[in-house]
């Protein structure tokens, strides 16, 4: 549909000034900047003319899916620093498990590269290991899919598959290295209690891990519980991994058994297309054969602007103060800016650290308006490797993944 429109822009400045016109009229305010907005510029305030219906626990957020359960949460509900269980997203590949007794739950760790394969209950997990709590961004890695075009299948998520909560358990390093590690270790793999969606108990719903690496960095955790109360349900109680900054897909809940391997995992959901994008730009629609997708790891830069609600409305002499959240995967944010004309201009933001590596860090800004009218103000962050989140959707893949495009919101200067 975007498409569409675009080549109407492309027949003429006329005809993309009457477009742009139609458009103001759609959302009832003059669109000031409208001449300098991109080719095929849809104002994100048409999207909003409906509310979410909500889920029981998690009022507010918007269902994508009922079997399996996937949920996401406006920008707006996602202002505290630390993210609530009740609105935190939920991603099931499966069927969660429905009934959990914590004290015979077991978690073995095995697999062909550990030197003493040992299984524990929570409690000797608890009480035998350092017991830590880290604020750590968990963000699905198809988090914007719903904006490629052609559509990507899988859940049409918008920008709400991402939160930052506490999360309390132990590190990952800990308990592996209790069991041993054989040099030839290269990636270790999670096991859940989460059936397939057919219900066929030879098939793992999702069976996905990250190399030895990253398991063994301090950060990366066997979580029990999250934000000081056990692990929702939802959320993987009674175990879960949790391996921040990496598609969440890596942080593998109600976890049963993790395997030391001597090979990259090839469990349910690590190769073909699943969380996996080309080497190289493609087409937008182009099928790119197997071996010429990689295996997605630390997640791009992006941010949210989650104060105030997209469509507010401030006075022409008002400042509007901003703030909102940004993170870059096993990196830091190194600055955050806002725009209100299409990214002619940039007002930089006041930013905030992580409170530990892999959470992500606060911002806020404040910016004035010339006229009245209807704006959108973007924001834009930039990774402690200088890399920008693009204002514009970028490279497709087959499944959508990876989206860091600028996120905007509306507003109507009255
Ligand atoms: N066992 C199991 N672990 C899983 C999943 C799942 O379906 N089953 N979904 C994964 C995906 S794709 C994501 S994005 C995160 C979502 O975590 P959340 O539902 O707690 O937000 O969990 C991951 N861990
Ligand atoms: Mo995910």
């Amino acid at each position: 549909m975007i498409a569409e429109e675009s080549t109407k822009f492309e027949s003429g400045p006329l005809a993309r000034r009457s477009f742009i016109k139609a458009l103001s009229t759609a959302i009832g305010a003059n669109i000031v900047f409208g001449h300098l907005a991109p080719n095929g510029f849809m104002p994100v305030a048409l999207g909003q003319m409906n509310e979410p219906f909500s889920i029981p626990g998690k009022p507010g957020l918007t269902i994508l899916n009922d079997r399996p359960v996937n949920a996401e949460t406006l920008p707006h509900l996602l202002n505290d620093p630390i993210t609530s269980a009740s609105r935190l997203f939920v991603r099931n590949n499966g069927l969660p498990p429905e009934t959990v007794d914590i004290d015979s739950w077991r978690l073995v760790i095995g697999g062909e590269s550990v030197v003493n394969s040992k299984t524990y209950s929570i409690d000797e997990l608890k009480s035998k290991f350092e017991n830590i709590n880290l604020a750590l961004t968990l963000e699905c890695g198809g988090n914007g899919r719903a904006e490629f075009y052609p559509p990507a299948s899988g859940n049409q998520w918008t920008t709400g598959a991402v939160g930052c909560p506490i999360w309390n358990g132990i590190r990952l390093k800990d308990v592996l290295e209790d069991c041993g590690i054989k040099e030839n270790a290269v990636y270790i793999a999670y096991h859940s209690a989460d059936q397939h969606l057919s219900r066929d108990p030879s098939k793992d719903a999702i069976s996905r891990g990250v190399p030895i690496g990253k398991a063994l960095e301090p950060e990366s955790m066997i979580a029990w519980g999250m934000n000081g109360e056990p692990l929702p349900s939802h959320h993987g109680y009674p175990l879960r991994l949790v391996c921040g900054g990496w598609p969440g897909s890596t942080s593998g809940k109600w976890i049963k058994q993790i395997d030391i391997r001597d090979r990259v995992h090839d469990g349910t959901k690590m190769t073909g297309s699943s969380y996996r994008v080309p080497k190289y730009p493609v087409k937008a629609g182009a099928t790119v054969p197997d071996e010429d997708m990689k295996i997605i790891e630390s997640m791009p830069v992006k941010s949210l602007v989650t104060y105030p609600k997209s469509g507010v409305e401030v006075g022409l002499n008002d400042t509007l103060k901003l703030n909102g959240h940004a993170w870059a995967g096993d990196l830091e944010v190194i600055s955050v800016s806002v725009s209100n004309d299409f990214g002619q201009t940039w007002v930089e933001a006041d930013l905030k650290k992580p409170v530990n590596r892999l959470a992500w860090q606060q911002w806020d800004a404040a910016i004035s308006f010339p006229e009245k009218g209807y704006y959108e103000v973007w924001a834009r962050a930039v990774d402690s490797e200088g890399t920008s989140q693009p204002m514009l959707i970028p490279g497709w893949n087959p499944k959508g993944y990876l989206n860091n495009s600028c996120h905007r919101i509306a507003v109507y200067v009255v």
